[in-house]
């Protein structure tokens, strides 16, 4: 598939999700969701790829929302339809087996926010701005952000910004923990790709596994989630990368790790 709203890249170990309708402002339409899951499965295909970042084309958004110029004509069904697309798109995304950063360049309006929320961590610019707009044209987060805010930030902080609509400053976004670090903005995209190739050198195995003990964790109780976890580092002992990672620390040398499980 070739693809027109979409820049996507696999550079050595890290692959590049570049939403690209900076006239739209990056905004989201079914077109985009279809070459994303496109380009989803090509790095799935891909075992050398080990991390994956998405960010935005052009200097002002990573991506401004929904295109509201294609949901103002949408029957309430199909709002629905597109909706459950945003939702699948953002489980695969939540569930891929690799690190995913979102590197927030811009405007992360509405569904702009929903994406990042779906990632593993946020790396925001100075002059990014994050919020739940869609209160002002009469409609609720249907990306799964009433969902996500609440359980990253706490119910009271997701009806804050859904309630109000908002926007917050890169700042603000990292006080309230919605995002990891916040870079000048000519730094982003360095500081992004340096932490990506640093979890990239990691096992793979062992990234998946926090990865999934983290998240599923997340909604258990605690000594479930402990279990899960005994369950997990069992599952990184017996890939050769346990073996390579612990002998190499002993040797005093860089581990070489292969990402393999047998
Ligand atoms: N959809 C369509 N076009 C957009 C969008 C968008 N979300 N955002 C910006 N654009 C377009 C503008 O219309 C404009 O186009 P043109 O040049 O042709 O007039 C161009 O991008 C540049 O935008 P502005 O001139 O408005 O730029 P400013 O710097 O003045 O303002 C803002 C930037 C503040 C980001 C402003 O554009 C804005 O408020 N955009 C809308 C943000 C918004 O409300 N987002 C939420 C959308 S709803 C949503 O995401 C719901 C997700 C789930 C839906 C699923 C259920 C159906």
């Amino acid at each position: 598939m070739s693809y027109e709203n979409i820049i996507f890249k696999i550079e050595g170990d890290v692959a590049v999700i570049r939403f690209n309708r900076p006239e739209a402002l990056n905004a989201i339409n079914p077109a985009v969701v279809e070459e994303v899951n496109d380009a989803l499965d090509k790095v799935e295909a891909d075992p050398a790829v080990r991390v994956l970042v998405l960010t935005g084309e052009g200097e002002k958004a990573f991506v401004a929302g929904a295109d509201i110029a294609y949901m103002v004509k949408l029957s309430p069904l199909e709002g629905r339809k597109f909706s459950r697309g945003g939702h699948k798109l953002l489980f695969r995304l939540e569930n891929l087996p690799i690190p995913v950063i979102a590197c927030v360049n811009g405007f992360a309006l509405g569904g702009g926010t929903e994406i990042a929320l779906a990632c593993d961590f946020i790396y925001a610019s100075e002059n990014a701005k994050f919020g739940q707009p869609e209160i002002n044209l009469g409609v609720i987060p249907g990306f799964g952000g009433t969902q996500r805010l609440a359980r990253l930030l706490g119910k009271a902080m997701a009806k804050e910004l859904c309630m109000t609509g908002v926007m917050i400053s890169a700042r603000e976004a990292k006080e309230i923990g919605l995002v990891n670090k916040v870079f000048p903005h000519d730094k982003l995209w360095e500081e992004t790709i340096k932490t990506a190739r640093l979890m990239a050198s990691k096992g793979r195995v062992s990234l998946r596994a926090v990865k999934r003990c983290v998240d599923r964790g997340y909604n258990v109780d605690l000594p479930s989630g402990c279990y899960m976890e005994a369950d997990a580092f069992a599952l990184c002992k017996a890939s050769p990368d346990a073996t390579e990672g612990m002998t190499a620390f002993l040797e005093k040398r860089k581990p070489e790790f292969k990402g393999e499980l047998t």
